[in-house]
């Protein structure tokens, strides 16, 4: 057994298009367990924060612009291999790559608007949630 958790965002055009909804229920129907859920709209030093990793990426830019244009949902997902699990329904990140059935693949056509974000390792998993959950899961 090895019972992870992991962060999703529902992105603001996740949100903006009204799919809050059907992106929990997709994870609570695989059998992972909602720890946590937030409606936020991201600051952008939050955003900045969060996406460290691509702070020399020429696109950095349009991603905070993006990431705060509106609010996110964060959820805290857990469940075994729920890290692994979790990324492989949303799907590749460019939404031309993502497979039909993935959440990428049903929902977006732009890789600048592709819906939801998912953590990628145990370290991200960590970080992140304590970025977005800063009080703690229940
Ligand atoms: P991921 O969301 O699948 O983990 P990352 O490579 O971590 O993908 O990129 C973070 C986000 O940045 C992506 O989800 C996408 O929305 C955006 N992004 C990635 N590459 C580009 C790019 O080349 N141009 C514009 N946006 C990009
Ligand atoms: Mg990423």
């Amino acid at each position: 057994m090895a019972s992870e958790t992991t962060l999703v965002l529902v992105k603001p055009d996740g949100v903006r298009r009204a799919l809050c909804g059907e992106i929990v229920s997709r994870f609570e129907r695989r059998g992972y367990e909602l720890r946590g859920v937030r409606l936020l709209k991201v600051s952008r030093a939050l955003s900045r924060e969060h996406y460290a990793e691509h702070v020399e990426r020429p696109f950095f830019g349009e991603l905070v612009t993006f990431i705060t244009s509106g609010p996110v949902l964060a959820l805290a997902v857990r469940g075994e291999n729920a890290i692994l699990g979790v990324r492989s329904m949303i799907g590749a990140t460019h939404p031309a790559d993502s497979a039909p059935g993935t959440i990428r693949g049903d929902f977006a056509t732009l890789l600048s608007e592709n819906i939801v974000h998912g953590s990628d390792s145990k370290a991200s998993a960590k970080r992140e949630l304590s970025l977005f959950f800063p009080d703690g899961l229940l």
